[in-house]
């Protein structure tokens, strides 16, 4: 068994026992059962998602929260937390669901799991780009209601990827592993950022940079989004950008789905502004739309991108990693600040 640990000596009071660390959600075996070894672990073993009284509760109690995207964790839970709460270790990238200001202020540290789930990701991505291009779905469908009755040249005709403009809506490390697929796809990389990568990437993928999402938008025939969901990319594609998509463009979300404006998007859909996205994500998940699942030309996920046995276990090791990292006294490596987003 792990020795039992000292809280950080940065917190001043130095007491030998395991830090208490309450799980919100279940994750893999061998993660929770590591987790129980290793700390005074409360685990959630029927998966139901916390009440906000049983967060509220939960901040109160921990010494280490490690929540999930299912977790609101805003200012005010934050206001509410016991003093002895030091670390939100949230299992994920996408930090939108925390209050990192919030938590900052109050000298709590907020760590994600970024890196392990980028090769899932990005190949959801690009399995989307072929699934709308050359309406995957749709055929399977045909076969597995029977309607398979014969070959016709000009049936199930979908559109070439080889040769077409990707665009990339933020290029971290999601949308350079995106773009490494799809070069290999023979898809010419564009990408937005907020600066342009390095030379040698940009050499590597062949990738054009605009600092103009407008200009990019216009030009592209298939869009994909990498950037985080914050307060400056909440509906970055704005009704007023989408309408710059050329009507033959595929949009694709394994983002945040805050960071499109849903409703006109499916405006758009359904007037054949744009030929068809594939989202897996939601502006407002878990619920879906009614009138995205009325749309034809839509592909729609229950937001599975990083959804693989080795990436859950992978973001678990660095939750843990991170908890005893900050344990020993030392930053987690995984530390997201506010600057960051
Ligand atoms: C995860 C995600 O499923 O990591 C993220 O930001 O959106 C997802 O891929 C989720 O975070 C698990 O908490």
């Amino acid at each position: 068994t792990a020795p039992h640990r000292k809280v950080p000596v940065t917190d001043s009071v130095m007491v030998a026992r395991k830090p208490k660390v309450i799980v919100t959600r279940k994750l893999p075996d061998q993660v929770e059962t590591r987790m129980r070894e290793l700390f005074d672990a409360e685990l959630n073993l029927s998966d139901e998602p916390m009440s906000r009284d049983a967060l509220l509760d939960a901040v109160k109690r921990a010494d280490v929260l490690a929540p999930t995207i299912t977790d609101r964790i805003d200012a005010d839970l934050i206001a509410q937390a016991g003093p002895q709460l030091k670390l939100i270790a949230s299992f994920g990238a996408g930090v939108d669901h925390i209050d990192v200001a919030a938590a900052s202020a109050r000298n709590i540290s907020v760590t994600n799991t970024p890196g392990v789930l980028t090769e899932d990701t990005a190949d959801m991505t690009l399995a989307l780009i072929m699934v709308v291009a050359r309406r995957i779905v749709e055929g399977a469908n045909v076969v597995q209601s029977g309607g398979f009755t014969g070959w016709s040249p000009t049936w199930m005709l979908g559109r070439r990827v080889t040769g077409k403009r990707l665009g990339i809506v933020g290029m971290g490390r999601i949308g350079q592993a995106v773009a490494r697929r799809a070069k290999a796809f023979g898809l010419q990389i564009h990408y937005h950022n907020r600066k342009p990568v390095s030379p040698r990437i940009a050499e590597e993928l062949d990738a054009t940079y605009w600092d103009s999402l407008d200009q990019m938008m216009a030009r592209m025939d298939l869009v994909s989004i990498h950037c985080p969901h914050t307060p400056a990319t909440f509906h970055l594609l704005s009704a007023r950008r989408l309408k710059l998509l050329q009507p033959h463009a595929i949009l694709i979300n394994t983002a945040r789905g805050e960071i499109v404006d849903e409703d006109a998007l499916i405006d758009i859909l359904a007037k054949g502004g744009i030929a068809g996205a594939g989202l897996d994500v939601f502006e407002h998940e878990p619920a879906v739309n009614p009138k995205l699942l009325k749309l034809p030309n839509v592909v729609l996920l229950p937001h599975m991108s990083s959804a693989t046995v080795e990436s859950r276990v992978d973001m678990g090791e660095k939750v843990i990693i991170n908890i005893r990292t900050w344990m020993d006294g030392h930053r987690p490596p995984d530390r997201v600040i506010p600057a960051m987003l």
